[in-house]
């Protein structure tokens, strides 16, 4: 596991004194997973439901250089509405620390952080995951192998669906880490609730992700997240014939705007929100308030009922 020179907010330097469960939340789809304006305002309502349902949010980004955890709302305006925000997959941190950079973290490095800062619940829309034209292009979101290395707990909608999700189910295989549905076997995918493929294993309560932790730690397993997915209930999902054209015509746009690199999910997500009027980002907002929640309960259930917080050691 990675050591960072970390920055911690007042607010979760206090829960950490006083014991109390904290959920780490990435800053990537904040600043360029959602539009301007409505990101701050999401921002804010994701802080709301993690202290909500028991826990202290943990919002990651980088400031001046400075990795913080816990980002004070000024601090999560300026990454909402500053244009020059970069986004930060482990491998940049370094880089944008020498830069004194404003950068936003993706899940890759906030569970890199959130693991090194003791954190052991994260939640977050959708993970990256392996792309469609990945035997051509080789892309393959960098999430897949940071998970592979950090115990951690990151509660999602599984992976999008403009990504492979078989490929990505057979990566994280490989890749050694767990895969469980929530009260599901079927993998979602993100705006859709069936991704079209099976997982092994469900978990069916925020104890039985909590026995989990306990369990991995028994096991002295240190590496190798758990991936908890997380479906939005059928009558939520986005319209699956909505869902299907509108996929169509942005990776049409991705291949004549040549887009590559980590300029495709953004682009993705754009395509999707302003195609759908909407109605993709309100689903978009609905999976991350609605992951923010359970993640808040099972740090809360992680917490509780044990001699130390497990899986939450202080650095
Ligand atoms: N899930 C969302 N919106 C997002 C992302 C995930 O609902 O914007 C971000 C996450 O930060 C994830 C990143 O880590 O997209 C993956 O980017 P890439 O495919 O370039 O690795
Ligand atoms: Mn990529």
């Amino acid at each position: 596991m990675t050591d960072f020179a970390i920055r911690y907010g007042d607010h979760v330097t206090r829960a950490r004194r006083d014991g109390r469960p904290v959920v780490a939340l990435e800053s990537t789809i904040i600043s360029h997973g959602l539009p301007h304006p409505d990101n701050l305002r999401v921002a804010r309502e994701i802080e709301q439901t993690v202290r909500d349902n028991g826990a202290e949010p943990a919002t990651i980004g980088m400031i001046g250089g400075e990795i913080v955890v816990g980002l004070d709302d000024a601090q999560v305006e300026h990454l909402a509405l500053a244009q020059d925000v970069a986004k930060l997959s482990v491998r940049d941190l370094a880089i944008a620390a020498a830069r004194r950079a404003d950068g936003a973290t993706t899940v890759a490095a906030t569970s890199a952080i959130a693991a090194a800062a003791g954190i052991g619940v994260f939640a977050t829309g959708g993970l990256g995951g392996v792309h469609r034209e990945a035997s051509v292009t080789f892309d393959e979101s960098a999430d897949l192998t940071a998970l592979a290395r950090t115990p951690i707990v990151v509660v999602c909608a599984g992976v999008k669906s403009i990504l492979d999700v078989g490929a990505t189910l057979e990566r994280l295989e490989t890749l050694g880490v767990s895969v469980a549905g929530y009260r599901t076997t079927r993998f979602p995918g993100f705006f859709i609730t069936d991704g079209g493929f099976d997982v092994d294993w469900q978990l069916d309560s925020p104890e039985q992700v909590a026995d989990f932790i306990r369990a991995r730690d028994e096991q002295r397993v240190t590496e190798g997240a758990l991936v908890l997915a997380n479906p939005l209930p059928r009558d939520e999902q986005l319209d699956p014939e909505l869902h299907d054209r509108t996929l169509e015509s942005g990776l049409r746009l991705l291949s004549e705007q040549n887009i590559t690199g980590k300029a495709v999910t953004p682009f993705l997500l754009s395509h999707f929100h302003s195609s759908t009027e909407g109605k993709s980002l309100e689903t978009n907002i609905r999976i991350i308030l609605r992951n923010s929640a359970l993640a808040a309960r099972i740090a809360v259930a992680a917490t509780s009922g044990s001699a130390g917080p497990v899986g939450f050691a202080a650095p």
